[in-house]
């Protein structure tokens, strides 16, 4: 087998991330030594002419990933149930929560979290926050396609352009994956789109339309823990740094 690499890169504009600089593009894959070079170049042209603006400051990180292990998931399976607004789309997820025995005040604490640039989490049965990392959050993260599945093409037979959903998909799949996660809520920072999602293992991946509220400025991400089955400090560890290939397309079945 080939050996394969994990290549990050996050671009910013007049500093470097760590001293306040604008953030304007990131992007993470994980590929065979024969792809390195033509990946890190086109992820160069991508900062260099991003909509956001032409990054100053390009940071590529590249891990060889031989002798670590690579996990192979499914893609979550997708569903969008019927429903028209934001009300019945709160009314939708909190039927989902109540299934799973989680105080519906999560949705609270989902509208208040304010740029953050990972995800919360939280512990499912109490809401109390458990990674202790502030504003950062946990970044979930080392995760890809495999390179053999055409996902932007598949994607678009369902309608679906652009890198948010399969972006999404990727990373609720790989969370879903991991251990003691029973559920993570999701919507986006782009304050025009509303559509979010809740997912979970069991549920897979439910696209809500109307889930952020229009104009609400943050995104947000929480992540729903039983730590009866998984410590904190091994799940970060998962959710940031083991390698995972997502190894199917994602399946559209009906809502339930
Ligand atoms: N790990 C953990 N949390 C993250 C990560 C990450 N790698 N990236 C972003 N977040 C957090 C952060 O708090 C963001 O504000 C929030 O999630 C939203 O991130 O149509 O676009 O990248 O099916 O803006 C979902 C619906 C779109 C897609 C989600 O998220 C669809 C989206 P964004
Ligand atoms: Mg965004």
């Amino acid at each position: 087998m080939n050996t394969q690499y994990s290549v990050k890169m996050r671009a910013a504009k007049d500093k470097d991330h760590r001293l306040g600089g604008k953030h304007i593009s990131g992007a993470e894959r994980i590929v065979d030594e024969a792809q390195l070079e033509e990946v890190c170049k086109s992820m160069v042209r991508r900062a260099l002419c991003h909509p956001k603006g032409k990054a100053d400051f390009i940071n590529i990180t590249i891990q060889n990933l031989e002798g670590k292990s690579v996990q192979y998931i499914e893609a979550l399976d997708i569903s969008e149930p019927h429903v028209t607004n934001r009300i019945e789309t709160l009314e939708y997820v909190e039927k989902v929560l109540n299934t799973f025995k989680i105080d519906t005040r999560v949705l609270e604490k989902l509208q208040s979290i304010q740029d953050m640039r990972g995800a919360m989490l939280l512990d499912a049965y109490t809401l109390e926050r458990l990674d202790g990392l502030d504003q950062r959050g946990v970044r979930v993260s080392t995760m890809d396609y495999n390179k053999e599945l055409d996902i932007e093409g598949y994607l678009l037979k369902y309608g679906f352009t652009g890198k948010y959903v399969k972006d999404a998909i990727a990373l609720s799949s790989k969370v879903a994956s991991a251990p003691g996660v029973l559920l993570e809520l999701c919507w986006s920072d782009d304050p025009l789109y509303t559509t979010g999602y809740i997912a979970g293992k069991s549920i897979g991946y439910i696209r809500l339309n109307h889930f952020k509220p229009i104009q609400h400025q943050s995104g947000g991400r929480i992540i729903l823990v039983d730590t009866h089955v998984v410590k904190v400090d091994v799940l970060v560890e998962y959710l940031q740094n083991q390698a995972v290939i997502i190894n199917s397309y994602p399946l559209m079945v009906e809502a339930k």
